[in-house]
C-alpha cells in the first residue's frame, strides 16, 4: 500500500483532514511527565491516545527528540512504534526536511523508512532532482518537499523572481519548485508539497500548479493561520488533497482531545 492509499483511507474513516504534529517540547511538557522514564513518549502516548479517532496523520519533527540525545531518537521510535502497532491505518510522517547529495541520502532514507518505519518524510527541494533520486525512489513512501514555507521569512529566496532557467515568463521560486515536483520529480506519484497555511494567496496559486495532489499544510494554530481561507485555497477536486498539521495548538491545549475534534470539525465545515 503506498502512502497516498493510506492517508486516503484514513481521511475516509476519520473523516479528518486533520494531522497532529508530535513536537513534545521537553521544557514544555507537565511536571509529572518530565519525571517519567520515557517523558517524550509517555507524552506521545497520551495525545495519540486521545486524538486517533480524529487525524489522517501523525507528525513527530525530528528537531524535538534529537534534543534529547540517543534517549529522544529511541522514544521517537518507540512513538512511530506504538501508532504502527495500535493505529496501523495513521500514516507517519517524519518531519526531518533531509536534503544532501545523492549517496548521503541513503543514509537518512535508511534511518527514516528502515529504523524509523515512517511512512513519509520531508525533504528540502535544494540540491535537486537528480540528487534527491533516492528519495524519490521510495515508490511507496510519501515524499513530501519545501516549496512555500510558513515562517514569517519565507520570501527570502522563496518569493524570488526567476525566469525558469530562461524556458519560460518570469516567476517566482516557490512556484517554480512546485512545477518541477509535479512535472518532473512526481514520476512515481510519491510526490507531496509542503505549503505554508500562513500563505493562503499562495496556497491558491500552488492548487492551480499542482492538480490534485496532496499538500502537507503546517502552520495552523500557534502559527496564526486561518483555516477558513487556507481550507477554501488549498482543497483539490475532491475536496481533500490537504493534510492540515497543527502542533502546539492541540498537544499544549488544556483539553487535546477536545482541541483536535474542534479543529477536525472546523477543517470540514469548509471543506
Ligand atoms: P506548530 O506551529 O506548533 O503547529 O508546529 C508546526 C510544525 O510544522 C513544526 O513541526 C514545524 O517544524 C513544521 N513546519 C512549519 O511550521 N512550517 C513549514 O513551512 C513547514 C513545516 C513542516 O515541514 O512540517
Amino acid at each position: 500500500m503506498t502512502f497516498q492509499q493510506k492517508l486516503d483511507a484514513i481521511v475516509e474513516k476519520n473523516n479528518s483532514l486533520l494531522c497532529v504534529g508530535l513536537d513534545p517540547e521537553f521544557e514544555k511538557l507537565p511536571g509529572h511527565v518530565k519525571n517519567s522514564d520515557a517523558p517524550l513518549f509517555t507524552f506521545n502516548k497520551s495525545i495519540i491516545d486521545a486524538t486517533y479517532d480524529f487525524v489522517c496523520a501523525y507528525k513527530p519533527n525530528s528537531a524535538f527528540y534529537e534534543a534529547e540525545g540517543i534517549e529522544g531518537i529511541q522514544q521517537l521510535k518507540q512513538t512511530i512504534d506504538y501508532i504502527h502497532t495500535n493505529h496501523p491505518d495513521i500514516p507517519v510522517i517524519l518531519d526531518a526536511k533531509r536534503a544532501d547529495i545523492g549517496n548521503t541520502n541513503n543514509g537518512y532514507i535508511k534511518f527514516a523508512f528502515e529504523y524509523l518505519g515512517a511512512d513519509a518524510l520531508t525533504i528540502q527541494p535544494y540540491p535537486g532532482k537528480a540528487a534527491l533520486q533516492p528519495f524519490l525512489d521510495q515508490k511507496d513512501k510519501g515524499i513530501i518537499v519545501w516549496c512555500k514555507t510558513s515562517n514569517p521569512g519565507s520570501g527570502e529566496f522563496q518569493d524570488m523572481m526567476t525566469n525558469e532557467a530562461g524556458q519560460g515568463p518570469a516567476t517566482t521560486l516557490y512556484e517554480y519548485v512546485a512545477k518541477q515536483v509535479v512535472h518532473f520529480w512526481n514520476t512515481n506519484n510519491n510526490c507531496l508539497l509542503v505549503v505554508g497555511a500562513t500563505y493562503p494567496e499562495e496556497l491558491k496559486k500552488i492548487r492551480k500548479i499542482a492538480g490534485d495532489m496532496t499538500f502537507l499544510v503546517p502552520g495552523i494554530g500557534a502559527q496564526g493561520g486561518d483555516v477558513e481561507k487556507t481550507v477554501r485555497a488549498g482543497l483539490n477536486s475532491k475536496k481533500a488533497g490537504m493534510i492540515v498539521n497543527s502542533s502546539r495548538g492541540i498537544i499544549f491545549a488544556e483539553d487535546p482531545r477536545k482541541a483536535a475534534t474542534d479543529l477536525r470539525d472546523e477543517i470540514n465545515r469548509y471543506r
